[in-house]
């Protein structure tokens, strides 16, 4: 075993990155560790067709160096995943980050030792690393959800995962394609899927939102009165609940006229992105004034999808914007295609894989090739995959059995010197990724240096302070319509998965000054050794 090490970081995404970048700026020695065999996180597995982000992308880049933005060019409004892991690339190069990441290595298990005040993690590869502090950087969306399909390990062509997907590619050009799942990386993939193959088969369960990207190459002179204003536009993006600078229209539907609903959802349709769900303020807080967005969508499914009986299925029944709303490029259209078949699973699930296809509904459909489009095991899945044991032997597993409990989002109550950045109970999900990130790897830097400053060896969270948070994140959760349904973000994807709404919903300026708040009154919540 090698000297112990300030920290030790798992993953290098975003996260990891820039938390080896803060942690080397303040003197403190640190090693990532990194499954993959190259930086980027969910930019280098998510590699199916069409991956893009869905914020724009001169607003999802790093902001803590002017220098950086300034030299990198986003070459069009949503990146493509290849654009963004050749960011991701430049980032790792620019900083000389990759010295300090171990490639192709898991952590498997990570126990805290009172004796040494200190965390003894393991890997994959057999190694033992000695660290004070460890810092989980494993994103939210990085545990792909395999569903248990009877019969899916009999299908005898290529299964695909979105969230897993080879590095070299896949030409489906002539084959026939099944495709389970319509979340946001089927809404992405399935539109250049019908283009290259012979014949696609959607099986649908939930029918979904989607708006459209309305997608295009950035025009030079934008790119260049963006950058000119950059500090600006992020000041402006941290004062929005989601860290993304959009224009809200601070009115509630229910007081708008018929005629200015309509003029506002079909302005905001026109322009294209997640910006829809600002055209009032009350769309996610009042089922009256939800009706009034998700109605005008329906309407637009109708409108594309030439057959009654698709556009029927396909038209969604449930809140929009209670799951993620999905941003695409001609997915309803691709309905329209004479290759393209939906199966309606929505009352009986897929009965079974067979070895040339799927039943369902007492009928066999065939095809080549599978792409399971069916997400994550969100937030808690990759934290939980790893044996991470705190005070007493005590394991993250079964102090979450009846669901995530943090402080802030980012420590958790009888795990002494762990962070975990992008953690439940934090904003992340529900906000642009980066300045989260950002903003959550600060603020634990920070922590590490006042601590360093203060003599002290160990930190921990009260569990009063995480109880409070808990019940802070539940109330807030519970005033808005997104914990009503059956999402990832509660869990309900995952068969036996308690029912919490993970994420913290009182958006990133409240979650700002509440972390700035703790640390004015000296790490309130927290106890040090
Ligand atoms: O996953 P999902 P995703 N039988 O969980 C279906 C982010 N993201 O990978 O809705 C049949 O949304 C499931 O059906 P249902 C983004 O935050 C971002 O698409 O549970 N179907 C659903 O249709 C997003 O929200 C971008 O009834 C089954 C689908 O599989 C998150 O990742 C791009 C099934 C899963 O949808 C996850 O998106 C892509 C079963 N047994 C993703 N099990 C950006 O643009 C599951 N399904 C940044």
């Amino acid at each position: 075993m090698t000297a112990p090490l300030d920290a030790v970081i798992v993953g290098a995404g975003f996260a990891g990155m820039y938390m080896l970048h803060r942690l080397r700026g303040k003197g403190f020695t640190a090693r990532v560790i990194e499954a993959g065999q190259g930086v980027g996180g969910t930019w280098y597995w998510n590699r199916y067709p069409g991956a893009r982000c869905d914020v724009e992308s001169v607003q999802y880049s790093y902001q803590f160096s002017p220098e950086l933005e300034q030299e990198w060019e986003w070459t069009e409004r949503y990146a493509t995943q290849p654009e963004i892991l050749k960011y991701a690339n430049h980032v790792a190069d620019r900083y000389d980050l990759r010295r300090d990441i171990q490639f192709g290595t898991r952590v498997t298990k990570a126990q805290f030792v009172e004796a040494d005040n200190g965390w003894l993690v393991e890997t994959d590869k057999g190694e033992r690393i000695a660290a004070r502090f460890l810092i989980t950087a494993m994103g939210c969306l990085s545990s792909p959800n395999t569903p248990k399909i009877p019969g899916l390990a009999e299908f005898a062509g290529p299964t695909y995962h979105t969230g897993n997907w080879p590095h070299e590619g896949v030409d489906f050009t002539g084959k026939t394609v099944g495709v389970i799942g319509t979340g946001s990386s089927a809404i992405q993939s399935i539109p250049i899927i019908a283009r290259q193959a012979r014949h696609l088969t959607v099986f649908q369960r939930t029918a979904n939102y989607t708006v459209p990207a309305h997608n295009r190459p950035l025009d030079p002179a934008y790119v260049r009165e963006v950058k000119a204003g950059y500090r600006e536009m992020r000041r402006r993006a941290k004062t929005m609940p989601a860290g993304i600078d959009l224009r809200i229209n601070n009115v509630p539907a229910v007081e708008a006229s018929e005629e200015e609903r309509r003029r506002q959802y079909q302005e905001r349709w026109d322009y294209g992105g997640l910006g829809f769900m600002a055209s009032f303020n009350d769309l996610l807080l009042n089922d009256e004034a939800n009706r009034t967005a998700a109605d005008f969508v329906r309407e637009k499914v109708r409108g594309i999808v030439k057959d009654p009986k698709t556009a029927e299925i396909l038209t969604p029944t449930n809140i929009i914007g209670c799951k993620r709303l999905c941003v695409d490029s001609g997915y309803w259209e691709t309905f329209n295609r004479p290759n393209v078949t939906l199966v309606d699973i929505r009352d009986e699930p897929i009965e079974r894989i067979t070895p040339t296809g799927a039943r369902a509904k007492g009928q066999d459909y065939t095809f080549d090739c599978l792409v399971l489009a069916t997400g994550f095991d969100a937030m808690t899945g990759a934290l939980l995959k790893v044996d991470i044991r705190g005070r007493d032997g005590v394991s993250l597993r079964d102090a979450w059995s009846e669901g995530p409990k943090t402080y802030l989002g980012l420590t958790v109550a009888g795990f002494p010197n762990f962070f975990t950045i992008t953690g439940p109970g934090s904003p992340s999900v529900l906000t642009n990724m980066l300045p989260s990130i950002e903003q959550h790897v600060d603020w634990i830097a920070d922590c590490l240096e006042a601590l360093r400053e203060k003599g002290v060896a160990v930190i921990e969270p009260e569990p009063e302070a995480q109880e409070a948070w808990a019940v802070h994140n539940g109330s807030v959760a519970n005033i808005t319509l997104r914990s009503t349904c059956s999402s990832w973000y509660v869990g309900a994807n995952i068969p036996g998965k308690p029912r919490v709404f993970m994420p913290y919903i009182g958006g990133l300026p409240a979650y700002i000054e509440r972390c700035e708040a703790v640390v004015a009154k000296g790490y309130e919540g927290f106890t040090f050794v």
